[in-house]
């Protein structure tokens, strides 16, 4: 199973402990074509040359991609446009959101949710594994 994993890059980098996390637990599931969305090596600077290949990249990772797990709780203008492309391409999708953050989710998130491909979930850091584990448990079983 080939997992593309979102998170923000240049929304901020404040979450980047919880993507490691997440992206340590999808490793078990299948193989997270963006790791590097969760390397601390990344600052949310970059430079811009090289802004068109990571595009075409990243949206070519999405089409090979049998399922999307996105990190959204730190605002990214990125994942926004990732979480769009994969509705379009009618690929399953997983938001995780932690509400302790004192955020609101934008409503075209949380409205998206249909209780089939495009699923939200609520989580608490601690308890992200599990979970992940039941949302690959139901996805084995469809
Ligand atoms: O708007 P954002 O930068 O927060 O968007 C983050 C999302 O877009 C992530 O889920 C990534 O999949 C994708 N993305 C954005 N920038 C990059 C990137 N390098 N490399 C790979 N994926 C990216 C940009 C340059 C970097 C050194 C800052």
């Amino acid at each position: 199973m080939k997992v593309y994993f979102c998170g923000s890059i240049r929304g901020g980098r404040d979450d980047v402990h919880v993507y490691r996390r997440i992206v340590h637990a999808l490793q078990s599931y299948g193989s997270v074509l963006t790791e590097h969305v969760s390397s601390s090596e990344i600052s949310e600077r970059g430079e811009a040359g090289g802004d068109r290949a990571v595009h075409h990249r990243d949206v070519d990772w999405l089409r090979q991609s049998d399922v999307v797990v996105a990190e959204v709780t730190q605002p990214s203008l990125g994942v926004g446009y990732e979480l769009g492309r994969a509705v379009a391409m009618e690929t399953k999708v997983l938001c995780l959101f932690r509400p302790a953050s004192g955020r609101s989710l934008s409503a075209m998130i949380r409205g998206a949710e249909d209780g089939d491909r495009f699923v939200v979930k609520d989580y608490r850091e601690d308890e992200v594994e599990n979970v992940l584990e039941e949302f690959f448990n139901c996805l084995k079983r469809t």
